[in-house]
């Protein structure tokens, strides 16, 4: 459930920095000839030319979509170029996004606290930059102002007939008689204008731009005026805004708290949440989320800009639609294996690289039951404590999903040794480890942190007794290389709670291991924003034998 949190100050500068077709401008960078032509990222495989990933905007015009297949796409624009996605161990290899994101976190660190939401989105914080332009060199005393700056879109900033639009934009920046909040967001947008001119000359990336008084603002902003545009939101503008916000698009409404204030509420759009008052809501939907909703209704959000350059967490996933579902345990074995290698690898990166180490390991799983009426049953997330060591981490994860498993099949008791009879497919997968933070200071050796470590309680020797594989582990040839080329949109997983609120939703499967903010979109359903499942927030019982000794626990 949302929770409100008070707010600091609204006076604050934040920017939203969302990159523009983002794996497409990574695939131009490395081959710039296609730089200017329709171009989209495909995940490839046989079935109708791949999944679109990512749609440059030249290939928008013709009015190519995500959604679209690649043989799709070229029926609506055949000159498109489709750029397959790096693959390695058989699925998505985003390293060469998470490097190209890592350049630029680093360029837009320079100008204040930098949250890196995503593999392609990022917070700052400029209001230290901007009282100090502020003070020093505000907009109002400057001669030239930059063009980019000229170019932002001011809500609320009327364009008469005939009025030149850059003019007016400077008129607004350089106002004397702007009160101190406006006069920060001046200084913000032109601090803004000039680290996306610095992403474009170093990078070669352009970026859009949300800026406000809060992230929440900020956020919505920057999807407004795409591609390469930056636009403001001051407070006189917000309820203009909110009005006719549909509901389902604000941050942590797109779920069932957003279908709820639809259906028993009548709220549609953001603005109606105003007719409520903060009794009322904290009635429907208790203390935390009815203040939450009163403060949303009016554009009022304390979060906070977190100074983090590295991601949250790290997840690696994969799904299996259609036919390719997996069916038996040694086939998810070995995928559980892939995945958990990659997880690994990036843990050890992290490790080496950052002093870094993750505590929480949690698997994600959809899946089906071949009777139609548990199609609605969900597979529950599991987590453990995170144990280093490749081996380690395939044998817990296998073991989280045993213990899940057993769970979803419950009292029907299908097999689950898996045949093409058991009754159960899997139609995705992911593993991801979170709760990450640095190796405490003065640890001498991380050998020495990690024998530490190892004393606690492992889930395996619990959950092998549960569930001997009752199938060997052999897995077929044919099997392995059908599946090579599956759909797979990895995203980088964020925050706790997308875990834990979108556990074994086959969109937020595909997305956590890329985006990291809450509110960041489920990409199959590009528009729709981040759920917050307020109806999840009770961890189910573990249907297993729970001791004190096992650490497996629901994440639902
Ligand atoms: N992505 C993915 N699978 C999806 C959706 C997105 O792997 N189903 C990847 C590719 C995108 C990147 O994440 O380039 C960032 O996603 P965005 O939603 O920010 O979309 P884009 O950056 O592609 O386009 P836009 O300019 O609309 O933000």
């Amino acid at each position: 459930m949302p929770v409100a949190k008070p707010v600091s100050s609204d006076g604050r500068v934040i920017a939203h920095i969302d990159m523009d077709c983002f794996y497409v401008q990574v695939e131009q960078r490395k081959q710039p000839e296609l730089r200017g032509l329709p171009t989209a990222v495909v995940q490839y495989n046989s079935w109708k030319g791949g999944a679109l990933i990512a749609v440059g905007y030249e290939a928008r015009k013709f009015g190519v979509k995500r959604s679209m297949r690649g043989d799709e796409a070229k029926g609506v624009c055949p000159q498109i170029h489709l750029v397959q996605v790096p693959v390695a161990r058989g699925k998505a290899d985003l390293n060469s996004y998470r490097e190209a994101g890592s350049e630029v976190v680093s360029i837009l660190a320079r100008m204040g606290r930098c949250e890196r939401a995503s593999i392609d989105e990022v917070y700052l914080d400029l209001t230290d930059a901007a009282e100090t332009m502020l003070a020093e060199t505000s907009p109002e005393s400057l001669e030239v102002i930059d063009d980019e700056a000229l170019k932002s879109h001011i809500l609320g900033l009327k364009h008469e007939d005939g009025s030149d639009m850059k003019e007016n934009v400077k008129a607004w920046l350089c106002r004397s008689d702007a009160d101190h909040r406006d006069k920060l967001l001046a200084c913000g947008v032109l601090i803004v204008a000039d680290l996306r001119r610095q992403v474009l000359q170093e990078a070669q990336f352009t970026c859009s731009a949300g800026i406000s008084h809060n992230k929440m603002l900020s956020k919505l902003a920057s999807a407004m005026n795409k591609p390469a545009q930056q636009t403001v939101v001051p407070c006189s503008s917000v309820q203009g805004l909110l009005e006719s916000l549909p509901i389902k698009k604000m941050k942590q409404l797109g779920g069932k708290l957003g279908s709820s204030l639809q259906s028993e509420l009548g709220v549609n759009f953001v603005g109606d949440l105003l007719q409520f008052s903060e009794q009322k809501l904290q009635e429907y939907y208790g203390i935390n989320t009815g203040t939450w909703l009163w403060n949303i209704a009016r554009g009022i959000s304390g979060e906070e800009v977190e100074g983090r350059l590295l991601p949250k967490s790290h997840g690696s996933g994969k799904t299996f639609p259609g036919p390719r579902a997996l069916k038996t345990l040694p086939s998810v074995q070995h995928w559980l294996n892939e995945l958990c290698e990659e997880l690994s690898e990036r843990l050890q990166t992290d490790l080496d690289q950052n002093r870094r180490i993750a505590r929480t390991l949690t698997l994600h799983a959809r899946a089906y039951m071949s009777s139609e009426s548990d199609s609605h049953k969900k597979f529950p997330s599991k987590s453990c404590p995170l144990r280093y060591g490749t081996t380690k981490i395939q044998e817990d994860a296998m073991n989280l999903f045993q213990a899940g498993l057993r769970e979803y099949l419950g009292p029907f008791k299908v097999k689950t040794q898996g045949n093409q009879k058991s009754g159960w497919g899997i139609t995705g997968l992911s593993v991801i480890a979170s709760k990450i933070s640095d190796i405490p200071s003065g640890t001498s050796s991380i050998m020495k942190y990690f024998q530490g470590q190892d004393q606690l309680c492992s889930p395996s020797k619990l959950a092998k007794d549960q569930f001997e594989l009752e199938n060997s582990c052999s897995f077929s040839e044919n099997e392995s290389n059908s599946t090579l080329n599956l759909v797979e949109h990895m995203k980088l997983p964020e925050e706790e709670a997308t875990i834990k609120n979108e556990s074994s939703d086959l969109e937020s499967m595909e997305h956590q291991a890329s985006r990291n903010s809450l509110e960041v979109p489920f990409y199959s359903s590009v528009s729709s924003l981040k759920r917050a499942d307020f109806s999840q927030e009770t961890p189910l019982p573990f249907s297993g034998t729970v001791s004190e000794e096992n650490p497996i626990q629901n994440q639902s």
